[in-house]
């Protein structure tokens, strides 16, 4: 049911883009100048919602929510839009009329890959619902030239490649030269007093970089809202030098130029561990600096605001330490630059802030030494002391005599060499401070953050993380997207609770063969994509048992290849053993210097390679790498899982959100009680869940008495086997060295206690594949999963921010569309291009 005059105007949109911004007679269009020239017409559309959006909220002052990451992974925009615009079908008619598939020039977009994993997707989920939710909001963030890295695979090893996201153009981005900031770093400070005989402090950097703002729309679902994403690229303050240039110092003027803007080149690709690399901390000092200098001017456009009430105008979220400078760098700008007192400034400051925590693992807080600090940052690092100090007195007079507690909480960590925790400064710069799920806000309370908790127990609040079902269930699933919407009717999309309504749904066998089906066929189109990608071929009516996210021994992707090595031995030693076919899939990047998540992938790799190719068992168990996990390759992955594999270490996922994607799509979950599993199990019911594993309490003792994996090795033979068969060459033709660190390792001080859950683990799989040879029941199950998915929405989770954290409300946003497009008839207010002929 498309509208036909809808699809008219896109056909006549889309040619006169196509003529009108790039130059193009039709049959001289590549697929490029295609998806640019559809990208401009849905954009435009946007625009039409972002103008009226900027306008309401500059009309109404709106108190406003500035979401800080370092990381946005927003994934492909096109599609995205047209759903969100509810154009889909009419988009996919004119394309089709025009002679182009919708789908290939969906493809043609590049993955815009600006973060690593959890952390920055969390950032575009919560973009989406902001827009979706109507609340006035920024996200501000860097605009890396090279976003993570794309994976290839050579011979089973992870080869990086230099992300070229840019290279054919952008056309969701409006780059906005104008808006421009100075940021400094090094130099030194000078303190003297003001014409008023105030103390004040000069900070004189050695070097100044621009920041110049590219702003991407974000819309929301089927509304007027369209928010903005500013992202900061670095440039050098002159591009030419021109004293250096005629003093013949070319080169120096050039390289100049070339430092500046290497602070956005490159996101750094390790997504849990932390090394104090200067060039980090310049971009994360660089984006807030930039991002706190921006909030500030646009405050003080409405003339006679006063600063002492900017946290009233703002809620600024942390996502993470990475924008924790943001407390140094706003007392700057409000003492040194804008003329505010101490007392005042740390008024403003520590209630515009919150903070979110998205790790307990010690490797990932970030610290830097005090040296780096101060020679990047000299005025920030007396500000941090300056802090320091105030608070360390505030501690004492709460806590006389108790140093030790003093010096547990200071923001200057003096154990080994002095550093700056920035976890700390956070806590003591913020107004809330937030874990990402139940359990992990909890152990935040009693491990990393426990004296702030003791000490301001106000301040902390849970917010479970939530995913979108825009992106993953409406766009990644338009099969049980329809079938959805015939039953229940299409009001889930804005209120994921709607979906309970398809419990009375689960017994009912004509609707449990349609649920069927759908997986089937999402089965089939994944399958045939793990053979073009993987060159594995894999039967659509096997198991699908899924585990996609990043390569991390936390997250045990070694714990299932030991699953997998047991089912092969097990269907070798028992052929008659009844088992369904199991297809196990892995995707996911390791960051380039983590060898031993390397050697993980190696690992299935080379799994694979023996197991497939064993004419004994091949039909019951294929095992494949997905190579490039990222958002746009994800999108065929959930939809397809039967099986989501959520196996870490209990206590060590703040929270995951994979699981969510995964259950949204139907998939039973076989995990660890760790993270948002805990939610998810109780929300689906503990009978539609697969929980193996020891508890956060049962590891700590285990670790406590003294954990010995080498006795589990001698007395478990199927262990045994399986490790054995990793040390003996049976997946490295013979090569006893290649898998040796892994074995070692597991059979040494095994961290992530992987052993101590191989028992249970494999128990509860020949659980799953029991219930999986019922197939009325596992159908059963699957769709009591989506049903009870809704709290996992982000909606939810944005609803509990603007509760509990930001104090901000809806802004519903009025445009006059829904025809205003390219075409000269359309009706709204925005400049029009020129008439063009066609
Ligand atoms: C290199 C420094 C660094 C350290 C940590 C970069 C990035 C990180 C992130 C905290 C890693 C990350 O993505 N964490 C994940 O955040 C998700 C969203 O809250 C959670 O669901 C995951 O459990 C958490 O691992």
């Amino acid at each position: 049911m498309t509208d036909r005059a809808t699809v008219d105007t896109l056909k006549r949109e889309f040619q006169e883009a196509l003529f009108g911004a790039l130059g193009r007679f039709p049959a001289g269009a590549t697929r490029n100048d295609l998806y640019i020239s559809l990208s401009l017409v849905a954009r435009w559309r946007v625009m039409t919602r972002w103008v009226a959006t900027s306008e309401t909220y500059y009309e109404r002052a709106s108190r406003t929510v500035c979401y800080l990451s370092a990381e946005f992974l927003l994934g492909p925009h096109l599609g995205n839009n047209l759903l969100n615009l509810g154009l889909q079908e009419e988009a996919r008619q004119a394309m089709a009329e025009l002679g182009h598939d919708l789908d290939a020039i969906l493809d043609q977009e590049e993955e815009p890959g600006l973060g690593n994993g959890g952390l920055g997707r969390l950032a575009a989920c919560y973009m989406d619902s902001l827009a979706t939710l109507e609340i006035p909001s920024l996200g501000y963030g860097i605009r890396y030239e090279f976003g993570i890295f794309d994976q290839l695979i050579h011979d089973g090893w992870q080869v990086e490649k230099t992300d070229k996201w840019l290279a054919l153009g952008n056309p969701w981005e409006i780059p906005r030269p104008e808006i421009a900031m100075n940021v400094g770093f090094g130099g030194h400070t000078e303190a003297g007093t003001d014409e008023q005989g105030r103390y004040q402090v000069r900070w004189v950097p050695e070097r100044v970089v621009r920041g110049i703002a590219y702003d991407t729309p974000i819309c929301g679902y089927r509304n007027g809202t369209a928010n903005l994403l500013r992202l900061w690229k670095a440039e050098a303050v002159d591009s030419f030098d021109f004293t250096a240039f005629n003093q013949g110092d070319y080169w120096g003027a050039v390289d100049q130029k070339v430092d500046s803007e290497n602070i956005t080149k490159v996101l750094y690709p390790n997504d849990e561990l932390v090394k104090g690399r200067q060039l980090r901390l310049e971009q994360q000092h660089f984006f807030v600096s930039c991002s706190l200098q921006d909030m500030i001017r646009i405050f003080m456009q409405k003339g006679g605001a006063d600063l002492r009430h900017m946290h009233e105008k703002y809620a600024v979220q942390l996502n993470d330490t990475h924008p924790a400078l943001g407390v140094a760098e706003l007392m700057r700008l409000l003492v040194d630059v804008h003329g505010m007192g101490w007392e005042d400034a740390w008024e403003v400051t520590r209630n515009t802030f919150a903070y979110t925590n998205h790790t307990l693992l010690p490797e990932a807080l970030e610290k830097w030494p005090v040296e780096m600090f101060g020679a990047c940052l000299p005025r920030h690092l007396e500000i941090v002391y300056e802090i320091n100090r105030r608070f360390l007195d505030e501690v004492r007079g709460r806590y006389p005599g108790d140093g030790r507690r003093a010096a547990r909480l200071s923001l200057i960590d003096e154990t080994g060499g002095r550093s700056v925790r920035m976890a700390h400064l956070a806590s003591v710069g913020s107004r809330r401070i937030n874990g990402v799920a139940a359990l992990h806000t909890e152990l935040l309370k009693t491990s990393v953050l426990r004296d702030f908790h003791e000490l301001w127990p106000e301040k902390f609040v849970n917010v479970t993380n939530g995913v979108t079902p825009r992106r993953f269930l409406a766009l990644a699933n338009p099969r049980l997207a329809s079938l959805i919407t015939e039953a229940i009717g299409d009001a889930w999309p804005k209120d994921l609770e709607e979906l309970r309504r398809l419990e009375p749904l689960a017994g009912d066998a004509a609707f449990g063969e349609r649920w069927r089906k759908v997986k089937r066929d999402n089965k089939a189109d994944l399958a045939a994509i793990v053979e073009a990608r993987a060159g594995v071929v894999c039967d659509p009516d096997s198991l699908f048992d899924v585990q996609v996210k990043r390569i991390h021994e936390y997250k045990r992707q070694h714990l299932n290849v030991l699953h997998v090595i047991a089912l092969w031995q097990r269907f070798r030693r028992e052929p008659g053993v009844a088992a369904p076919p199991r297809t196990v899939l892995f995707g996911g990047k390791a960051a380039p210097g983590y060898r031993m998540a390397k050697l993980m992938i190696k690992l299935v790799h080379s799994v694979a390679e023996v197991v497939n190719a064993d004419p004994d068992t091949r039909d019951r168990l294929r095992v494949a790498f997905i190579p490039d996990y990222n958002v746009k390759n994800c999108m065929p992955i959930f939809p397809a899982a039967d099986l989501s594999e959520q196996i870490s270490t209990a206590g060590k996922e703040a929270s995951g959100t994979g699981n969510m994607k995964f259950a949204m799509n139907g998939a039973l979950t076989i995990g660890t009680l760790d993270g948002a599993n805990v939610e998810i199990r109780e929300a689906v019911g503990p009978e539609n869940f697969f929980l193996f594993g020891l508890t956060v309490q049962e590891i700590e003792r285990l670790s406590a008495d003294g954990y010995r994996p080498r006795d589990l090795y001698e007395t478990d033979p199927a262990l045994r086997d399986v490790l054995d068969a990793l040390a003996d060459g049976t997946f490295s033709l013979g090569d006893t060295s290649l898998f040796r660190p892994m074995v070692d390792s597991l059979l040494g001080d095994d961290p992530w206690m992987l052993l101590a859950d191989f028992r249970s683990y494999v128990d509860c799989q020949t659980e799953v594949g029991r219930a999986y040879l019922d197939r009325d029941h596992w159908t059963r199950l699957s769709i009591l999963n989506t049903a009870r998915i809704g709290r996992f929405s982000s909606d939810r989770s944005i609803a509990d921010y603007c509760r509990d954290i930001w104090r901000v409300e809806r802004v519903p946003i009025e445009v006059e569309e829904p025809s205003a497009g390219l075409s000269p008839r359309s009706t709204q207010r925005a400049p029009r291009p020129e008439r063009i002929p066609s």
